[in-house]
């Protein structure tokens, strides 16, 4: 029985990251938490782009051109849509969600999902480099884990 797990190996592996800039004072804190992780795990800054659009809405068609570009081996996604500020929370949360998913399905390149959904800006705020962690941090580690699986699984 074999088991494979892939590692966070950033050397040598291009990244894209496409980022909201709606509830732009968490997505900032998130992009902040993402490229720390990718410098700590080695990925120099140069193989790292940063796609910027408006909001979560437009994520998966930044995420698609971005994977259409087959120059990255992962992608990650971050942004923040927060239910008290909007009544179309589910048309925008939702399709976010399941259109990077679909871009990493049809694609093949990891799409991580470092899009908050929170009730509030402090629920959000405490997941962008708070009391609860850097979301952006957690989802640049699993676009590495998941690039070095997929590497491991084309070898
Ligand atoms: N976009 C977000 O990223 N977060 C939100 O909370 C949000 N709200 O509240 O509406 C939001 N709306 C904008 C949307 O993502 C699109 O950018 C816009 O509809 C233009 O297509």
């Amino acid at each position: 029985m074999a088991e494979l797990q892939g590692v966070p190996r950033g050397a040598g592996t291009r990244v894209a990251i496409v980022m909201s800039r709606f509830n732009g004072q968490v997505t900032s804190r998130l992009l902040s938490g993402a490229i720390a992780c990718l410098t700590h795990h080695g990925v120099r800054e140069e193989d790292v782009d940063v796609l910027s659009v408006p909001g979560a809405w437009e994520l998966p068609l930044a995420a698609r051109l971005a994977a259409d570009r087959g120059a990255y081996a992962a992608i990650v996604a971050l942004g923040c849509v927060i239910r008290g500020e909007t009544s179309h929370f589910d048309f925008v949360a939702g399709p976010a969600a399941n259109g990077l998913a679909r871009v990493a399905e049809e694609t093949r390149v990891p799409v991580a999902l470092g899009l908050l959904t929170t009730d509030d800006l402090g629920q959000a705020l405490a997941r962008a480099g708070g009391r609860l962690g850097n979301k952006g941090w957690d989802a640049a580690e699993a676009a590495l884990e998941m690039a070095d699986l997929a590497r491991r699984l084309r070898e």
